[in-house]
């Protein structure tokens, strides 16, 4: 199936850890839309796409059978569901792991010394691909949610969850022995939209506009003004993507200077910057960058 209307359709979290930070990537690509979590569809005023807003768990088969051409899951999700979906790229937020965890007190010392014991899981695929890959046997316990308490209830002797602080683990007396799989929120396609000229013109459209955003996150504009003296200096220090911008003021021998910068990096730079000449140093935010 593909929806034919001339519009894309885009599945995300209705509720829920992903929610916020997908609203929040659209809206910084351009997007012009009102987003109801009680309503099935966003309409987007400026470009022919829809919000769609679901269950994660639904996303990735939706977005498989086309009754969305786009959706934005947890990679953790579509491996579970096994969908045949296209990755089209990882957004960089709604990280977290599945990792198998024993109790504190637990015997159990590698994942070979979990042959034959009993793992509860809300990933019974994902668990059993990896049992099958590391040659053990074990007794998947499938469980709906509240998998950290089934140790204590003496349900299982392990778990298989999803972790991302460890807090959780924490607090039930757990601790992490392998780690299954590495995820984040990932932008998916249907295969059959992917390769639709007029929708994979939009989806082409879309991406530019999300590698902008993602590739803005985390970096911010800096603009100095520095003796001529120092430039040679100030460009040792400054680590930008491509060689700074250097333009001359109308105060002689000086010169503006403007670079990226990486925000973790910012402070520790100013400083060395401010000591080798530069001055009037402004930091702003980037909102895009389309290279
Ligand atoms: O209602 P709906 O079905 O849409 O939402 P949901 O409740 O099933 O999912 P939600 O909103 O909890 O998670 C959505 C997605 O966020 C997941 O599929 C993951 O891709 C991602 N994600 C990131 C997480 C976590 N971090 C996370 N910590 N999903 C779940 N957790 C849970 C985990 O299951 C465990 O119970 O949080 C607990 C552990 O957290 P820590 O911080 O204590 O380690
Ligand atoms: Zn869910």
């Amino acid at each position: 199936m593909i929806a034919r209307n001339g519009r894309l359709k885009i599945a995300i979290q209705k509720s829920g850890r992903l929610t916020d930070a997908s609203v929040d990537l659209l809206r910084k690509c351009g997007l012009d839309f009102e987003f109801q979590r009680h309503s099935l569809y966003s309409p987007c005023r400026n470009f022919d796409i829809d919000l769609l807003a679901l269950r994660d768990d639904d996303i990735p088969e939706y977005v498989q059978d086309g009754v969305a051409d786009l959706g934005i899951v947890g990679e953790n999700l579509v491996r579970e569901r096994g969908a045949k979906v296209k990755l089209l790229t990882p957004l960089g937020y709604g990280y977290c792991k599945l990792i198998l965890s024993i109790p504190v007190k637990s015997k159990v010392t590698s994942v070979e010394k979990l042959n034959g014991k009993r793992i509860a899981t809300t990933y019974p695929v994902t668990l059993k691909q990896f049992l099958k890959a590391n040659n053990l046997k074990a007794d998947i316990v499938e469980l709906s949610g509240s998998v950290e308490l089934a140790p204590a209830l003496d349900v299982a002797d392990a778990i298989c969850d999803i972790v991302s602080t460890g807090t959780t683990l924490r607090v039930n007396g757990l601790k992490p022995l392998a780690t299954i799989l590495d995820s984040q929120a990932s932008l998916i396609s249907n295969t059959r939209a992917y390769t639709d000229k007029s929708k994979r013109e939009l989806i082409d459209r879309l991406m530019i506009r999300i590698s902008g955003c993602l590739q803005a996150r985390g970096k911010r504009y800096m603009m100095m003004n520095a003796p001529v003296a120092s430039v040679e200096r100030l460009k040792k220090i400054l680590p930008s993507l491509k060689s700074p911008t250097i333009v001359p003021l109308a105060e002689n021998d000086m010169v503006a200077m403007h670079t990226v910068v990486a925000e973790d990096e910012f402070w520790d730079l100013m400083e060395k910057l401010k000591k080798h000449g530069a001055r009037d140093i402004i930091v702003v935010p980037i909102e895009t960058i389309i290279t």
